[in-house]
């Protein structure tokens, strides 16, 4: 028996009114706020706080409003457990990380503004680097590759290198395959599939599934019925390697985790009653 690799759970709370899953649900900081410690509650390890939807099309949104959105939920949570900030803009991660974040989850992998990998390494902080194809306006747009593992694995090679180029330390970073960033249903799947070759980077591996298209064209269901969808793929990808799961629903997905953890390993704990 081995011992069991924990996952890490990322609850996903969006301040934002169009995401593609929860827009406007939790625009409010309050709101917000008691999401996040709902998740936290129901078991998310670390709270990705989101003030700009990244779904393709998406209309982009201006430093001020970002930082007027973000700012209380992220001193407010931090103020009670782990949060990562969940930006691409050098003036909300520095804010974000001033309030009390300890991450900074940017899907561009510092290409939009590399000052980032910089402002990172000076607050001594973690970051998720994200692969995408181009920028969320036109990433779906027949997204091609001759063999995407090998291209996304080569990215986050490359990210990960100028990362710590920069100064930030290398065991503060983890890697994502950037799931419907500019990928087909099949660049989806293929990734899920032969995740253990990203995860042989040798960098924790994030994955944030939950909800995404794809799965909607898997089972033609809409956002808000994509759980089991959402179980299968996490379960998938803990099972090649990944450590940290990006989730809306988290006390669902955490117990589906803990139950394959509970298999891999065979070592498990009764939670207390
Ligand atoms: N997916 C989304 C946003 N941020 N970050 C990482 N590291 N990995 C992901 O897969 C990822 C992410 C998109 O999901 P969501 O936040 O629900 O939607 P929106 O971007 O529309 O706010």
């Amino acid at each position: 028996m081995t011992a069991p690799r924990r996952p890490v759970i990322m609850g996903v709370v969006n301040v934002t009114p169009d995401s593609f899953s929860d827009g406007g649900l939790f625009l409010e900081a309050d709101v917000a706020v008691e999401h996040g410690r709902r998740l936290a509650a129901e078991g998310a390890d670390i709270l990705d706080v989101g003030g700009e939807s990244t779904r393709p099309g998406a209309e982009p949104v201006d430093e001020a409003e970002e930082l007027r959105r973000v700012l209380p939920v992220v001193e407010a949570l931090a103020a009670g457990g782990r949060v990562s900030i969940d930006t691409t803009k050098p003036a909300v991660a520095r804010a974000g990380l001033d309030a009390g974040a300890e991450l900074v989850n940017d899907v561009s992998a510092f290409r939009f503004d590399p000052e980032m990998a910089g402002l990172v390494a000076e607050a001594g902080a973690g970051c998720c680097l994200m692969h995408m194809l181009g920028e969320p306006r036109t990433m779906q747009e027949d997204p091609r590759y001759e063999d995407v593992v090998s291209e996304v694995k080569a990215f986050l090679e490359e990210r990960l290198a100028f990362a710590v180029s920069e100064g930030v330390a290398e065991d503060r970073v983890w890697l994502d395959p950037g799931i419907g960033f500019g990928k087909s249903v099949d660049h989806n799947l293929e990734l899920l599939r032969r995740l253990d070759e990203i995860v042989a980077i040798g960098r924790p591996v994030a994955v944030g599934t939950s909800r995404k298209s794809f799965l909607g064209k898997l089972t033609g269901r809409p956002e808000l019925e994509r759980l089991p969808g959402t179980i299968a793929t996490n379960l998938i990808a803990y099972e090649r390697g990944a450590s940290v799961f990006r989730v809306h629903d988290v006390a669902p997905v955490a117990d589906a985790l803990n139950v394959a953890a509970a298999t891999v390993s065979g070592e498990w704990t009764s939670p207390s009653a």
